[in-house]
């Protein structure tokens, strides 16, 4: 298998997450947005990150990916079969790649992609308003609805919590921080999922990437 794109993008980074947490290695092909590889065009006909190939089968779009692992590896499981559970966790899932991931475009691009990466600045202000206007709102939402197991859904790990933690570790890599003492099951909420190994290795490599 492999899977196309940077974990640097909270999509790519779920993708990972899932295909660890199964026990899944997949090659990694360092691919950026938009990257002109003729393989990854072929698989992703937007230029979005990640795509991914298993054998003769190629396809794009993060959600499509992990819905085929699912599939073909149902163990152990992430999206319940259960109708209530697993609306929750496809709403959870939309709910980190829009919104949350929408703050990623404002707060880690502008920060971190832009003067890394694109050699020029990005735009502070975006980032400072995503950060003291948006964030917060998401943050007491999350806040809200975690439950006391410390699970989104189930009561146990599944794509809800891998999909809500992932674009959690943009924000560290901006300097965002989450106040545990405003927003504690979120605080610990993090800390647990980002500190399993499906997501540990991956944030170490990145940040060694971004310069420690
Ligand atoms: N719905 C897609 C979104 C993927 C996405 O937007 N990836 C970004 C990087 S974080 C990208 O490739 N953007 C390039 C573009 O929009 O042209 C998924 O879940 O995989």
């Amino acid at each position: 298998m492999q899977l196309y794109g940077s974990t640097l993008s909270p999509f790519v980074r779920k993708t990972q997450a899932v295909l660890l947490e199964k026990g899944l290695t997949a090659e990694l092909k360092q691919v950026m947005p938009g990257g002109a590889d003729p393989d990854f065009r072929a698989l992703s006909p937007l230029g979005k990150i990640p795509a991914f190939r298993d054998g003769d089968f190629g396809i794009s779009d993060s959600s499509a990916i992990i819905a085929y692992l699912e599939a073909k590896h149902p163990e152990p499981n992430l999206i319940p079969a259960a109708p209530a559970a697993r609306a929750q966790v496809v709403w959870f899932e939309e709910f980190a790649d829009s919104a949350l991931s929408g703050c990623v475009g404002k707060v880690f691009r502008n920060r971190v992609v832009m003067p890394k990466f694109m050699g020029r600045p990005g735009n502070l202000e975006e980032a400072d308003t995503c950060e003291a206007e948006e964030m917060p709102r998401y943050f007491a939402y999350l806040e809200g609805v975690l439950p006391a197991s410390g699970y989104l859904v189930e009561d146990r790990l599944t794509l809800a919590d891998l999909a809500v933690a992932s674009p959690f570790v943009n924000f560290a890599h901006a300097g965002v921080t989450v106040d545990a003492g405003a927003y504690p099951k979120l605080a610990g909420f993090l800390e647990r999922i980002l500190g399993r190994p499906s997501f540990a290795g991956t944030i170490a490599a990145e940040k060694a990437m971004l310069g420690g």
